[in-house]
């Protein structure tokens, strides 16, 4: 055989070969996308990664991080505040209490200013980020529960397993979205996060937290924090798990609960 033979016949079986690579890895691709399609949701854990201190007569309504600082909604009738809490420490540095008919719900942020929830009020207030100070208010016509933001939209959700798009100005209903794991509406979606794209919403009197397409309502993914409130002293005075914020620059994620004495920070895990 001649040289040029055989070194066109070694040519060809490398191309067989790269072929066949090819085609497996195309298939093995094609199952994953197959098995996460036929699977519906991705389930998460966590791992705790550190504890900080947080006021144990806070009943946690709404949380959110902003450089270096996480501002909590805190609710019940004559308890319901916005305030500003260093994390490390967990010392409140700035406080506004609201009237006593109000109970504080959710809180976002929204430019330079603080936009909060009430629960039966039918009202939300907006302040100013740095002074508290009371710019103005808005009303909506269901329960408040949860809010957050996806830059265009504030999100809000009331208990239900509806989101409503708020427009960020006038306050007023744009859409309305319902949360389905498959053809299960997810009802109690509760305190709520913006996160890379999706919404991430506490489910009311579970320990997990729906992962939710904001584009078509579905859950998915759930991302499970059974055994959080084992590290808490004392778990049975800690009402449920309610507050989720996220450090968009650091890639943080703080969980905590209704009277709470701690903060979690995690990672969530596959
Ligand atoms: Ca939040």
């Amino acid at each position: 055989m001649g040289r040029e033979l055989k070194g066109e016949l070694s040519t060809a079986k490398k191309c067989v070969r790269m072929l066949f690579f090819s085609f497996s890895l195309f298939w093995i691709f094609l199952s994953i996308f197959y098995i996460q399609c036929i699977d519906g949701a991705s389930l998460y854990n966590y791992e705790i990664i550190k504890i900080y201190p947080h006021d144990s007569n806070a009943f946690t309504q709404g949380l959110i991080y902003s450089n270096g600082y996480l501002y909590e909604g805190i609710g019940q009738y004559g308890q319901s505040a916005l305030r500003k809490v260093e994390v490390e420490t967990g010392k409140v540095v700035k406080e506004y209490r609201l009237p006593s008919q109000y109970f504080g719900e959710g809180i976002t942020l929204w430019k330079d200013r603080l936009i909060q929830l009430t629960w039966k009020g039918k009202k939300g207030f907006v302040y100013d980020k740095e002074t508290f100070s009371l710019i103005k208010e808005f009303s909506f016509e269901t329960e408040g529960w949860g809010i957050t933001q996806d830059s265009n939209f504030l999100i809000m959700s009331d208990g239900s397993a509806n989101l409503f798009f708020l427009d960020p100005e006038t306050f007023q209903q744009v859409k309305k979205i319902e949360v389905r794991d498959e053809d299960k509406a997810i009802k109690g979606l509760n305190e709520l996060e913006y996160v890379r794209g999706k919404v991430y919403a506490n489910v009311w009197l579970t320990e997990q937290i729906a992962v939710i397409n904001p584009e078509t309502g579905l859950v998915e993914g759930w991302i499970n924090l059974t055994g959080l409130r084992g590290h808490l002293d004392s778990p049975s005075k800690a009402g449920v798990l309610n507050g989720i914020a996220y450090d968009t620059v650091q890639d943080k994620f703080f969980v905590t609960g209704k009277f709470w004495p701690k903060v979690f920070e995690i990672r969530i895990t596959p």
